[in-house]
């Protein structure tokens, strides 16, 4: 698939010609996973330092000041979905590092002090505190803007479950801000020491003591933001959906022809979407109706096995269900080709059901150019076990269940009237009045139901 990242094979890239000259923290730093270089912006607040070293004492800056009053301000839980297009770009941290060096390194003493001690242990403090400062400012905003977990919309709480694991996403962070507040401990007792020196050559060698301290300290746990960096270019690849378009979603086992039935059913070209941690890409088709919108998509296949069995193509689908308002086209396929029996087939189907049971809702059963007179028994399968139910699933799929083929065309004008009755339904139950212009994942195309 392409697009896809995984966390823990990240692929080489030409990174490394730009860590020329920087061997010592490189060797260590970058024993770490290598990683693509990505571009990154970074806010003017990097930019903001202030500096309260007055007459060779250091003072704790109005900055500081203000760290421990930040708050928490963010809804309980969220109603909306795009917080992962929001998150801030993460710069790698060996540019972190040295960025922060550079300019730490064109602090001069304050003006007018003549005594060369005083001025050294001056500068000394000074440097060291910018240099604590550049490193955690960006640490700073990274905790202020990466979402706390449990703020998020369910939805994409889940997808940061299924590409991340459970518990990593918070751990990052966790470990990120740990550095952050170890580089002000560290950088405060430098910065106020080499203040203290006596001579000019002490405070010389307070402020290299400082720098060589602040940079093992991100050298051997600067690897949390390299963490997430990734986490962040893995979120922000997240398709994006729109909670109020009204969307039919295909489920059904695998193989039975959902894709297939998107593509029928979209308007123009459906997209592939790609979820970082599917291996296939799921089709998101558009169609357009009256001037309205409407989304249709693929899930990934659901098999017959227990919640805690489930892989994470099934838990999308089931998250995908739970959490976003979606009308349900089920595929049913008794031809015997697509590897799920058709009695695995109707328990997966009544477990659906059961479970999304307010969802509006179709059944289809596809290839029906593949169907024969008597019912397809696979021989894992028990005839005699069959009762009445399923012995009518096997001949017809569910009651009132749509006959469709891709191939022969069959049924597939009669689907597309119920589909659309479906979607208008679901519009009214969504209760939307369709906005003018409208930020879609890509634009409307023309009707064609
Ligand atoms: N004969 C026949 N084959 C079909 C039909 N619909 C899909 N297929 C085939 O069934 C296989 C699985 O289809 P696909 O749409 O990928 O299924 P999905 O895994 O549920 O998305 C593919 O080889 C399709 O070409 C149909 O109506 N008739
Ligand atoms: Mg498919």
């Amino acid at each position: 698939m392409s697009g896809s990242v995984n966390l823990l094979h990240l692929s080489q890239s030409s990174y490394s010609t730009l860590l020329f000259n920087r061997s010592k923290f490189y060797q260590g730093l970058y024993a770490l996973p290598t990683m693509k270089i990505y571009a990154f912006c970074f806010s003017k607040q990097m930019q903001t330092t202030s500096y309260e070293v007055v007459n060779g004492s250091y003072l704790e800056t109005s900055h500081s000041k203000q760290e421990n009053k930040t708050k928490d301000t963010t809804p309980v839980t969220s109603d909306m979905v795009g917080a992962f297009q929001k998150l801030p770009m993460v710069m790698p941290s060996i540019d972190i590092y040295y960025s922060a060096l550079r300019k730490a390194r064109r602090v001069s003493p304050t003006k007018g002090i003549a005594n060369a001690a005083k001025r050294e242990k001056n500068k000394g403090a000074k440097q060291l505190d910018a240099l604590m400062k550049e490193l955690t400012l960006p640490l700073k905003i990274y905790k202020e803007k990466f979402p706390n977990k449990k703020h998020l919309h369910p939805y994409e709480r889940s997808l940061v479950e299924l590409t991340l694991g459970d518990g990593n996403y918070e751990e990052v962070l966790g470990k990120v801000d740990s550095l952050r507040k170890k580089l002000v401990s560290v950088g405060k007792e430098h910065a106020s020491l080499c203040a203290q020196s006596s001579t000019k050559r002490e405070a010389e060698e307070r402020l290299a003591e400082g720098i060589k301290r602040l940079e093992e300290i991100f050298h051997s746990d600067g690897k949390a933001v390299d963490e997430l960096m990734q986490i962040a270019k893995s979120l922000r690849a997240m398709p994006v959906v729109d909670l109020e378009m009204p969307t039919l979603c295909l489920v059904g086992a695998p193989n039975v022809g959902k894709s297939s039935l998107v593509r029928i059913l979209s308007t123009g070209k459906p997209e592939i979407c790609n979820y970082p941690f599917t291996t296939r890409g799921i089709l998101m088709g558009h169609i357009t109706l009256s001037y309205q919108n409407f989304q249709v998509t693929d899930t990934p296949g659901i098999l017959r096995r227990r919640d805690e069995d489930r892989n994470n193509l099934e838990k999308l689908t089931l998250a995908v269900l739970t959490h976003l308002p979606t009308a349900i086209l089920f595929v049913h396929d008794l031809t015997g080709e697509c590897g799920t029996s058709p009695s695995d087939q109707f328990l997966i189907y009544q477990e659906i059901k059961e479970r999304f049971s307010t969802h509006l809702w179709i059944d289809v059963v596809s290839k029906c150019d593949l169907l024969q007179e008597s019912p397809v028994f696979y021989v894992t399968e028990d005839s005699e076990a069959d009762h009445s139910e399923l012995l009518k699933y096997r001949k017809m799929g569910p009651e009132g269940a749509i006959r469709v083929s891709v191939k022969s065309q069959v049924g597939i004008n009669e689907l597309k009237s119920r589909v659309h009755k479906l979607l208008v339904s679901q519009s009214a139950r969504l209760n939307i009045q369709q906005p003018e212009v409208r930020t879609t994942i890509s634009p409307p195309r023309k009707t064609f139901l």
